[in-house]
């Protein structure tokens, strides 16, 4: 509980921020039910005192005047104020009516990133989404991850058995396309990521970073590998090609009885030698034998990629051979190379009997309009606008969009926007007026995040400790203010025609006995044949209910669960709440063959649909370089987040941050001064940006951070609009993406730049 001076009527509450990945712990002090100051908590068991600017923002963010606390509903063009019954109506109104004329396929779903770090969206989304009954749905996912998890789903057989690089213990580390001093990490989620990066070094071991930017990490690193964007699949191909030209036998010692399918990678990787991707990817054919021999020499290693591999045209073939490069070294699930979680909650790989199972699939149903294979349950962001624009059964006639700003983070922006002018009906839940939301025919507000009660049961099933951490809310919410999970769940009631009426309770209760049920009838789980009823009665007997209690049984189902009382000292929520900086179960610890979901639960390195992508591979090899064309890449800034954090003051204030960086040798050849104003334009469309000229860039390399663009009308986002940027999606095709994942390609853009 928070600790309380009685006096002062001052108080210290944890809480984890849950504005990026690595999740730090923070100690936030309230006067009065006032935020006074936010500082690291010490004591927090991963982060240990750790925090970057953005983390005491949530104070800022919480008292921001522009965050919405009450719905918005748009009459004759106008966002007005409304209660929640006018708002409740409203939307009852226009999903049934579309609904009604056009069947549930016509309304669109979009889930946004902070939806991953939201406890209420982890535990209601897949509620909504079900009850709206459509296959149109969309996510930030193909925008980002969504390459890593379906290479890893055909390796390993489940889309969330991602490999992460064991940081705290390895002794040579590659990163490829990631850049963790601005980002703080992904899909690796580790609190203080620099200062961890910065222990490798000190304890010996060596970093190594591929990106076409030299980066603040790649500054810190000992090697700066300067790529041609877009190129890391063929780069990874050529280590794998020279480790096992130089042979294979660490791997099958250590490995050998997990893997199937290891010659015919090998025999697939034979075109790919390091002097046949050499020109390609812009790196000599030495640096490259050297920094296979490097890996499979040092006494551990991993190779870890991001942003910068899966937002490309080659993205799940380029995370796959992350992988395969790990397996070669032998390095895969073994202490300092790449290694795999045991999620203390809600993993689907510590659920059933483990060492097999159904494997793992994409293309179980295609998009309508360009046929695009489903993955994960969703096709591409960037089909959304054809998806609405063209006329047809199936198209998409409503959007709802959730913590997401599709507008400004998916591509062809102006294209989409157009398409969301268009649509029938418009539900946002958010937290601004936006550049997404200000399409709403309905806005409905989530609290503050420090309203609300706070597990990363996404993040922390890549974190490279197995950790547990609950947060508690900080602050009340106001009367009638619903949380987030009840506005979730009164959507999904509304959409499954249970009426406006019905109460989020009825769907919360449905929710969790479903999902007991289903847990008690696993003969592996360790409740398997309990009473549900009992087990309800106990999981409600506190009072709880909504995401919480899901939590709580998740735990005490979990790895680490008390099984109700079948693990006497296992944990429930009880007891995490009781450790306020969390509980630490320690590092990493190999966790083959038992988390293997294959079919034949061996580890699937010969996926057809990988193997073959290297055909497509061998022809980006063969293409010829036009040396005149720039590429566009993003970045990331340490003080901004994705789209919406630009409406705190303190974050944006200094110089400008939406620049387009460009080496001084593309300069001079397009008689471009520094700070200068140009026009970058691509296939679908362009945008003016002042020029940042920086020999910290690869030169045919220009880059444009994504997520500004804050001058459109009808917007009510004051600091954001004062400082707009522009939106680098404007400039990233929606043709383009990687087949095997539907995921946009948002690095290698061809772009022309031009003095204005
Ligand atoms: N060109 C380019 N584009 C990119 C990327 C890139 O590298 N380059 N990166 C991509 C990646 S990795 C991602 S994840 C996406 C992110 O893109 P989106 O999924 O669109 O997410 P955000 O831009 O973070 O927008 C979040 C929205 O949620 C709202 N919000 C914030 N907190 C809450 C909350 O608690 N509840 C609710 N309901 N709403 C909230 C915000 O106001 C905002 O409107 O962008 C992608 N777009
Ligand atoms: N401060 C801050 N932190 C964030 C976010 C944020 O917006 N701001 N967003 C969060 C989200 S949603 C995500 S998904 C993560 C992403 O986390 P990261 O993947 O670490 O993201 P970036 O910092 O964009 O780093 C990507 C790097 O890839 C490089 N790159 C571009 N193209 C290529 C290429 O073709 N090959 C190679 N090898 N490199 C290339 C870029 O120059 C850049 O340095 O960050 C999260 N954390
Ligand atoms: S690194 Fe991420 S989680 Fe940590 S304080 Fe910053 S924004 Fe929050
Ligand atoms: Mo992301």
């Amino acid at each position: 509980m928070p600790k309380i001076h009685e006096m002062t009527n001052e108080r210290v509450a944890f809480r984890t921020c849950p504005l990026c990945e690595a999740g730090c712990g923070l100690a936030i002090t309230v006067r009065d039910n006032e935020v006074t100051h936010i500082r690291g908590d010490m004591q927090d068991v991963f982060s240990k005192g750790f925090i970057c600017p953005k983390g005491s923002t949530l104070k800022q963010l919480h008292y921001d005047p522009d965050r919405l606390r009450h719905p918005l509903i748009r009459r004759n063009g106008v966002h007005v104020k409304a209660t929640w019954d006018e708002a409740w109506a409203a939307v009852d109104a226009g999903l049934n009516g579309v609904i009604q004329k056009y069947g549930r396929e016509a309304i669109g779903t979009y889930l946004g990133n902070p939806g991953a770090h939201n406890l209420s969206s982890m535990t209601f989304n897949s509620v909504l989404l079900k009850s709206i009954g459509s296959r149109q749905r969309y996510s930030a996912s193909t925008v980002d991850q969504i390459p890593k998890q379906v290479a890893s789903g055909f390796l390993f057989g489940s889309a969330s058995t991602v490999a992460v690089p064991d940081l705290d213990r390895t002794q040579y580390l590659l990163i490829l396309g990631a850049n963790p001093y601005a980002s703080n990490g992904s899909l690796c989620t580790a609190p203080d990521f620099p200062g961890r990066l910065e222990a490798l070094q000190a304890r010996g071991g060596k970093i190594v970073v591929v990106d076409p930017r030299k980066s603040r990490t790649a500054q810190q690193a000992d090697e700066w590998v300067a790529i041609r964007p877009g190129t890391d699949a063929l780069l990874l191909a050529a280590i794998a090609n020279t480790l096992a030209a130089d042979g294979l036998e660490i791997m099958h010692q250590r490995l050998g009885p997990f893997l199937n399918g290891v010659d015919e990678v090998v025999q697939a990787l034979k075109p790919f030698t390091p002097e046949a991707v050499a020109v390609t990817t812009g790196i000599d054919a030495q640096t490259i034998r050297r920094i296979a021999r490097e890996l499979r020499e040092a006494s551990s290693s991993a190779v870890y990629g991001r942003i910068g591999t899966t937002t490309t045209a080659f993205g799940t073939t380029a995370s796959w051979l992350v992988d395969v490069v790990n397996i070669f070294t032998g390095n895969l699930d073994r202490v300092g190379g790449a290694m795999f979680p045991l999620p203390v909650a809600g993993s689907g790989n510590t659920r059933g009997a483990g060492g097999s199972g159904k494997g793992f699939r994409t293309g179980r149903g295609h998009s309508r309009v360009s046929k695009y294979p489903e993955a994960l349950g969703e096709f591409p962001a960037s089909a959304m606008a054809e998806e609405i624009s063209t006329p047809g059964d199936g198209q998409v006639r409503a959007m709802v969009v959730v913590g997401g700003n599709p507008i400004l983070s998916t591509p062809n922006g102006e294209r989409l926007a157009k398409a969301f002018a268009d649509l029938e009906f418009v539900l946002s839940v958010d937290i601004y007026l936006n550049e997404t939301s200000k399409f709403a025919d309905v806005i409905l507000p989530a609290p503050s995040s420090l309203q609300r009660s706070h597990y990363d049961l996404a993040l922390l099933t890549f974190a490279v400790r197995n950790v547990a951490n609950y947060s508690e809310p900080v602050l009340p919410r106001a009367e009638n203010e619903p949380d987030e999970w009840e506005i979730l769940a009164k959507i999904a009631a509304i959409a499954s025609g249970l009426g406006v009426d019905t109460p989020p309770s009825a769907i919360d209760s449905q929710t969790i006995k479903t999902l007991l049920e289903n847990v008690s009838k696993d003969s592996s789980s360790n409740i398997f044949g309990r009473d549900c009823e009992e087990l309800f009665n106990e999981l409600s007997s506190s009072g709880r209910c909504g995401p919480d209690r899901i939590l709580d049984l998740m735990l005490r189902i979990g790895p680490f669960g008390d099984g109700f009382g079948a693990v006497p000292d296992g944990i429930t929520l009880d007891k995490l709440i009781a450790s306020p900086h969390g509980i630490d179960f320690g590092a990493l610890e190999p966790r083959l063959p038992n988390i293997l979901r294959t079919q034949t639960g061996k580890i699937e390195l010969a996926v057809p649909q990988l193997v073959d992508d290297l055909q497509r591979l061998e022809v980006l090899c063969a293409s010829k370089i036009d040396s005149l064309q720039l590429s566009l890449v993003g970045r990331r800034d340490l003080r901004s987040n994705n789209s919406w954090l630009h409406n705190i003051e303190v974050l944006v204030k200094g110089k400008e941050r939406c620049t387009l960086q460009m080496h001084p040798n593309d300069a001079v050849r397009l008689g471009i001064t520094q700070g200068s104003k140009v026009r970058v334009s691509s296939r679908v469309g362009s945008v003016d940006a002042p020029v940042e000229i920086t020999e910290l860039i690869r030169s045919g390399v220009v880059s444009l951070p994504h997520g500004w663009g804050h001058s459109m009308q009808g917007t009510n986002t004051k600091v954001a609009s004062a400082r707009a940027g522009v939106n680098s999606n404007i400039l990233t095709d929606e043709e383009v993406l990687d087949p095997l994942s539907g995921t946009s390609v948002l690095n290698g853009i061809p772009v022309d730049v031009a003095c204005i």
